[in-house]
């Protein structure tokens, strides 16, 4: 199976890439997580993203906060996938990362799921992986449907629940 890679811009990203890592070890997926700058370290995020494809990566998974350009730069390095998880940060709360990550030029995409939203960021590229391998794919698929049998016990119960108030 193809490898994911778990890009982020700093160390400080860790704690909510980190929840993109337990999506895809929960598929066992091979990943590797690395911190490569696209301000700090430039160089190595555009040569990361240039021998990806060549060292077995399927997919990019691009996490960065504030003026994030991190995704985009990868994105413009390779022809793999690349989906990008803007960072919440202190002043504008992600927002500044949204804009910076979701806006790119035509022909350069990038697939940008929601602000801290690693989780999906790990499950779209299991899907993505899942569409050259049925296995996979079936895992998701009962996972989906764990999902849903979750919802409707909620349902079940939530008239007793609603005592509670
Ligand atoms: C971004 O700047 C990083 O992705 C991080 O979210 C933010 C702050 O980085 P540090 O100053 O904590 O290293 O490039």
């Amino acid at each position: 199976m193809k490898k994911v890679a778990i890009v982020m811009g700093s160390d400080s990203d860790l704690a909510v890439m980190a929840k993109a890592v337990k999506v895809l070890e929960g598929y066992e997926i091979p990943y590797e997580v690395h911190v490569y700058s696209a301000h700090r370290t430039p160089q190595q995020a555009a040569d990361f993203a240039k021998n990806a494809k060549d060292n077995g990566f399927g997919v990019i998974i691009a996490g960065a906060g504030m003026a994030a350009a991190l995704a985009g730069v990868l994105a413009a390095n390779t022809t793999l996938p690349v989906i990008g998880v803007p960072l919440k940060s202190a002043v504008l709360e992600g927002t500044d990362a949204l804009l910076a990550t979701v806006m790119m030029p035509s022909g350069i995409p990038v697939a940008t799921v929601a602000i801290d939203g690693s989780k999906n960021a790990a499950y779209l590229a299991a899907e993505i992986l899942a569409v050259g391998d049925e296995a996979l794919s079936e895992k998701i698929a009962e996972d989906r449907k764990a999902q849903s049998e979750a919802v409707l016990k909620k349902d079940a119960g939530i008239s007793e629940r609603l005592k509670e108030f």
